[in-house]
């Protein structure tokens, strides 16, 4: 049988880390795009590493970034994959307004760039683009494969841009090149400055003693949050079929910042408005009120559907950082963690 190679970037991302982990248990060889930080990126993988000498390693990682086409090119050149996953982005909406440049880069043209590269190489992959709920903005729910886009964010518009560059590319040059529109999906290993991981960490070291106050901006806005590892498997799913397609992924319920906010902190017996502050740092220029998605045509062709929903989500994630303050490294225990790119 032959072993299936899949390139992914952004693979010290939250989505990265779970989608790695399910395609080596599938079998794959994987690849990884990492970019060089000054401190360790790489928390998130650590435990599926093993050292590339190793003749039952499956997980290789390169240096890499978004914004460097000369490399991204000579990367898929060398590992030639079957498969590959574009999960990396400047993927903060709140940050996009601060960095709208930066953000159009990084986002929007990355894909112009993978993509070019797989052409002008004809290289015969499978491309599956992170596309995002983000991209209906202000059209209102449900929202399904064939809503208009309304961006309300630079972070949004870079992906509108992102999207159509796939379908462009899969219409113009005949490329295996996929949109998965994800709504919102989280986990405990969710970036901790987005909304449902900064709450759930909070509700935590609150009822630990370790903080008091919490500071958020808008409760009223209402999103459709899944389960990020339920969320990769509809990723792959999306390449296995025979024709390339655009899937929304979501759960078809939605629930107000508030909501979540309240399920943390009464799953560990707070009031969550005695430690809930607004700070208007926290709001954005323009706001997305309300998203809540239809997968039906996912669970239809693909066969996916989701089984976690917000409040079951809450808890697990309160759960998680319960048990990762009781297991918190003692004063004398190190807690630094090795660099996973050897050069
Ligand atoms: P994360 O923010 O957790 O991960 C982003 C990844 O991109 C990280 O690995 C990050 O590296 C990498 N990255 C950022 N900038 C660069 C760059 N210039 N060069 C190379 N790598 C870079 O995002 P998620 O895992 O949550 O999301 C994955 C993708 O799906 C993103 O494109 C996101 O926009 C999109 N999406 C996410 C949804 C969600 O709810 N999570 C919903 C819909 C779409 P580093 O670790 O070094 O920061
Ligand atoms: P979102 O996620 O913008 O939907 O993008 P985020 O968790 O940042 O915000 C969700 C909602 O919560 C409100 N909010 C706050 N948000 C943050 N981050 N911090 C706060 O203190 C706070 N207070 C209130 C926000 O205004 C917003 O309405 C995520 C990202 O993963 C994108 O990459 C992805 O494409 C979309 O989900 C789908």
């Amino acid at each position: 049988m032959t072993v299936k190679t899949a390139l992914i970037t952004g693979i010290t991302g939250q989505d990265g880390s779970y989608l790695a982990e399910l395609l080596l248990q599938k079998g794959y060889q994987v690849h990884g795009i990492v970019r060089r930080a000054s401190t360790f990126n790489t928390h998130r993988i650590e435990h599926l590493y093993r050292d590339p000498h190793d003749p039952g390693a499956c997980l290789f990682l390169h240096y890499g970034d978004l914004t460097d086409g000369t490399r991204i090119a000579g990367l898929l050149e060398q590992v030639r994959p079957d498969e590959v996953y574009h999960l990396a982005a400047q993927s903060h909406v709140r940050v996009s307004f601060d960095e709208p440049e930066f953000t159009g880069n990084t986002t929007g043209l990355s894909t112009t760039r993978l993509l070019e590269a797989i052409r002008a190489i004809n290289l015969p992959c499978r491309f599956y683009q992170a596309s995002s709920s983000e991209m209906f903005g202000a059209t209102p729910p449900p929202q399904h494969e064939g809503t208009a886009f309304h961006p309300r964010s630079p972070y949004g518009v870079a992906k509108v841009y992102a999207y159509w560059v796939t379908r462009n590319y899969r219409e113009a040059y005949g490329i295996y090149a996929v949109n998965g529109i994800l709504f919102n999906h989280e986990s405990p290993r969710r970036g901790p400055t987005f909304v449902t991981r900064k709450v759930a960490m909070a509700a935590a070291r609150i009822k630990a003693g370790l903080q008091d106050e919490l500071y958020l901006g808008n409760l009223d806005a209402r999103r459709d949050w899944g389960y990020a590892p339920e969320y990769v498997e509809a990723m792959w799913r999306m390449l296995q079929q025979d024709e390339p397609d655009d899937f929304v992924i979501a759960t078809g319920t939605s629930y107000s910042v508030r909501d979540f906010v309240e399920e943390c902190f009464a799953h560990t017996g707070l009031d969550w408005r005695d430690h809930v502050r607004f700070d208007d740092r926290y709001l954005r220029p323009t706001e997305v009120d309300d998203l809540v998605g239809d997968a039906s045509k996912a669970e239809r062709v693909l066969g996916w559907r989701p089984t976690v929903r917000a409040p079951e989500l809450a808890r697990l994630m309160v759960d998680a950082e319960l048990n990762a303050i009781l297991q918190a490294p003692g004063p004398d225990e190190p807690s630094v963690e090795p660099a996973l790119v050897m050069r």
